[in-house]
């Protein structure tokens, strides 16, 4: 191949060409070397282990439509977006990506990214229109429908079962997660999927995100059901959540064939060492107990922290040693949906650490939450690993948001989500290779969607959806991930 002074340009970045004193031929060997060089590098060092379960995501509300079809009834999410002023322009899931009635075509979609598993969850309200009582027989068969495509093409299904959409009903009747009587229904609905879908579905995850719907839904009031309560009852609306988790593991162990597995998909805080020294990544694994104590520590430990406790006083959860019991029942694996790092040093303080705040100049993608580090895919598991022993991890979402132009010919050339990528898929490999047991990685998401109160403003999919048609166009992170699927490697 003869490379031109222009093309070697090109290669080695533009802005060497004016300090290079290379000959042509001179250029051509050391680049074609170099080349090699790297690519041996890569393919012997950036690998994933053999059967790395490639994925990617959706949830329900944000990619469904179909909101009042074959008896759904509305949830919370369906009440909020329909408030004035909730969402960005006033967005719905009403009709979303339409995927109700087009799973067929977003499965061939996942079969030619080359995915192995897809992570889905299931809409409470479909299944159970009165939130707990008698189920909807037509409740399950889309889900029926989906899981039948999913298999037949090859695609292993993992399933959540609450990613934010609470039936409006229980919301009305008992405060939703205010009260344990939610918990309770949501065990019970379940069980119900369990008993019908475990021989389909293996693995379920009870609950998505705890730190996201409680914070922003009861505390911050900027998620449904938009409630900003004080301290005391918030704290109890925290507990129920894990209570209710712990009776889903339960209801599930008892109803699900033998053999389903059973997690959970929380967004923890993600504490990453300041720099990689003993003290500072000490120090990062005792803030991730004490950041996630009310939601992952306590499902682990079975207990809160003495910190915790202390911090919320006299509005502390009121709890049995039961509940503590339920809410630590014994899981088959765990689920972190991993985006932003939180940084941690060591301090003198008798907490042992401090959070490091990102500076204004922190940068950030297309969401402005959406801190980049990609060192949080290796920390995450990581500590999971270490403090809690758990051996069967998954990285159950990561991905971001791009402004995602189409370009004259139609494609989105998103190189700014495709670095992302490459920046913490490189991490996620280096966490494998130290053998941290990550066993599945699921990109959000397959497609451009509801992005909550974002609306359709925040897009994150592999493929670009233009709504007004439905047409899907898969990005250049489409192909990228596609590579890096079929590789089984960063590239
Ligand atoms: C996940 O949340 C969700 O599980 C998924 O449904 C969602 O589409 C995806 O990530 C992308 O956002 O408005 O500045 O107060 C990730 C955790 C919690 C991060 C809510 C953004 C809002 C920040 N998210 N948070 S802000």
């Amino acid at each position: 191949m003869k490379v031109s002074r222009r093309d070697f340009a090109k290669i080695i970045g533009a802005g060497a060409l004016g300090a290079t004193t290379l000959t042509g031929a001179e250029a051509k060997e050391s680049n074609e070397s170099n080349l090699e060089k790297d690519s041996a590098i890569q393919t012997k060092k950036r690998t994933f282990p053999n059967g790395f379960l490639w994925g990617s995501a959706t949830a329900s509300y944000q990619v469904e439509g179909a909101f009042n079809e074959d008896g759904r009834t509305p949830s919370i999410w369906d009440t909020f977006s329909k408030m004035p002023g909730k969402t960005v322009n006033g967005a719905t899931g009403d009709v979303s990506t339409d995927h109700y009635h087009r799973y067929q075509g977003d499965v061939q979609l996942m079969k030619a990214l080359g995915v192995k598993t897809y992570r889905f969850s299931i809409s409470w309200s479909r299944v159970f229109p009165d939130g707990t009582g008698k189920p909807n027989p037509k409740g399950l068969d889309f889900y029926n429908k989906l899981l039948d495509e999913l298999l037949k093409n090859g695609i292993q299904p993992f399933a959540t079962l609450y990613h934010w959409d609470l039936p409006q009903i229980l919301q009305d009747k008992n405060g939703g997660w205010e009260s344990r009587d939610t918990s309770e229904a949501f065990a019970n609905y379940a069980g119900y999927v369990a008993e019908k879908l475990s021989d389909k579905i293996n693995h379920f995850f009870t609950i998505n995100e705890f730190g996201a719907f409680v914070e922003l839904g009861y505390r911050i009031g900027i998620h449904a059901p938009g409630l900003k309560l004080p301290a005391g009852r918030f704290n109890q609306t925290r507990h129920h959540a894990v209570l209710g988790h712990g009776l889903a593991v339960q209801a599930i162990r008892a109803k699900a064939k033998k053999g389903t597995k059973i997690g959970l998909a929380e967004n923890m805080a993600i504490c990453c060492p300041v720099i990689e020294t003993a003290e500072h990544i000490k120090a990062a694994e005792e803030a991730t107990r004490q950041l996630n104590a009310q939601y992952m520590t306590v499902i682990q430990e079975g207990k809160y922290t003495d910190l915790y406790l202390a911090n919320t006083g006299k509005d502390a959860p009121k709890y049995t040693d039961a509940d503590l019991k339920t809410i630590s029942s014994p899981l088959d694996f765990v689920g972190i949906n991993i985006y932003t790092p939180t940084y941690i040093r060591a301090d003198g303080s008798k907490q042992g650490f401090a959070v490091v705040p990102h500076p204004a100049s922190y940068p950030h993608m297309a969401s402005q939450w959406l801190t980049v580090g990609p060192e949080a895919l290796y920390w995450g598991p990581r500590n999971v690993n270490k403090l809690w022993g758990e051996d069967e991890i998954y990285i159950t979402e990561n991905g971001c948001s791009s402004s995602d132009i189409p370009a004259a010919d139609g494609k989105v050339y998103d190189t700014d989500r495709v670095m992302y990528l490459r920046n913490y898929l490189s991490h996620l490999q280096r966490a494998t290779e130290d053998g941290v047991p990550i066993k599945g990685y699921f990109l959000w998401s397959l497609m451009d969607n509801f992005e909550w109160a974002d609306g359709y403003t925040n897009r994150f999919g592999l493929h670009y959806v233009d709504y007004p048609t439905q047409k899907r166009t898969p990005k250049l992170s489409a192909d990228f991930y596609k590579e890096v699927i079929k590789e089984n490697r960063v590239v």
